[in-house]
């Protein structure tokens, strides 16, 4: 039995399309365990108990629980090698994991300290500072993925078929700097990226699941 702990648009949309992929192509089901962070259900103890951190995603697979998206994606990917949800060998192997990493590492955490400062300061003024900080910053890290994304196919996966994590993540990270003021005109090329991926199959099932939108950025009145 296959369980994911996910919030709606949160980072647990990655192992949920990979998820949904490996259920597409291979009949292998899991269940979408939804937890609802603004209700603070990621903070009970049945919860806490699976995760410390009180973070999504949690995989938990016949009772053996799995935290941290690095970790749960390098799981996955062992459990349907076939799919090549990260390219199976050699260097495009070690790029794509060095991604992955950067982005749950850098970019991530960067928007984290705009969407959540008080996990880092309980001063007001430090928290606008800390937003307004790491707005630019987060910018200035969707422009350099924009620079890493391929024209067609798969971000770090040539060749191959489907989507992968690099993909997915991708996606949060754009539905996430609407929220952040990224107008999606002034970053086009990742527009198209998102537009172009979440016609995949899987993308659009996790898309509808998780009752999201694509394109969040609202412009200022
Ligand atoms: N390093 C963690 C980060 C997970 C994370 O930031 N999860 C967010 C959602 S994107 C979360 O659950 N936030 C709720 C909280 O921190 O209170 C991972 O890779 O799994």
């Amino acid at each position: 039995m296959l369980e994911l702990f996910f919030a709606p648009g949160a980072c647990s949309f990655v192992p949920h399309v990979a998820l949904e992929r490996i259920h597409q192509s291979t009949g292998v089901d899991f269940t979408p365990m939804l937890i609802k962070l603004h209700r603070s259900e990621n903070h009970t103890p049945e919860f806490l108990a699976l995760n410390p951190e009180g973070q999504v995603p949690v995989l938990r697979e016949s009772g053996d629980v799995i935290t941290q998206i690095v970790a749960i994606c390098e799981h996955l990917d062992r459990s349907a090698p076939s799919l090549q949800l990260l390219p199976s060998q050699g260097l495009a192997r070690s790029r794509a994991l060095s991604s992955l990493v950067w982005i749950n590492n850098t970019v991530h955490p960067t928007f984290t300290h705009f969407f959540m400062p008080a996990k880092f300061t309980d001063d007001p003024a430090a928290q606008a500072a800390i937003r307004q900080f790491n707005a630019v910053k987060y910018r200035k890290h969707l422009e350099s993925i924009q620079a890493q994304l391929p024209a067609s196919g798969s971000w770090g996966r040539p060749g191959l078929e489907g989507v992968g994590f690099l993909d997915a993540y991708a996606l949060t990270l754009w539905r996430w700097g609407g929220f952040t003021g990224i107008a999606p005109e002034s970053l086009p090329a990742y527009r198209l990226f998102v537009d172009r991926i979440a016609l995949d199959p899987a993308v659009a099932a996790v898309v509808e699941r998780e009752r999201i939108t694509l394109h969040t950025y609202k412009a200022p009145a």
